[in-house]
């Protein structure tokens, strides 16, 4: 029905919002930098020709990351519960990656 369809989107919405990010040498590009605290899920693309993988901090602190290596043109995704407003890091840990440049930021609003 749809009369029923705003109200559907809404509560989408806030279920879940998904994050689209881009890796590659050496660079994270995160498609939606600005997110509601609560349930992220990130959407993980591999563009570049190297292995990647994806790790999430907050205060120095590992909040998460990907179970697995991402390998070129492939995708993974990462499910997050973030309860903390704030700004996150988003890095790679495979080799030097990080201080080539793979490091990027996540603000998390009320
Ligand atoms: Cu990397």
């Amino acid at each position: 029905m749809v009369a029923d369809a705003p109200l559907a989107t809404a509560a989408a919405a806030a279920a879940t919002q998904a994050v689209g990010i881009g890796e590659r040498e050496f660079a994270i590009a995160v498609y939606r930098p600005k997110v509601k605290r609560g349930k992220v899920k990130l959407n993980v693309r591999n563009l570049g020709e190297d292995v990647h993988d994806l790790v999430v901090e907050r205060g120095g602190r590992r909040v998460g990351a990907l179970a697995t290596i991402v390998k070129p043109g492939a995708t993974a995704t990462l499910r997050l519960n973030l309860e903390q407003t704030g700004t996150y890091r988003l890095i790679c840990t495979v080799a030097d990656h990080e201080a080539r440049g793979m490091r990027a930021t996540l603000r998390v609003v009320r």
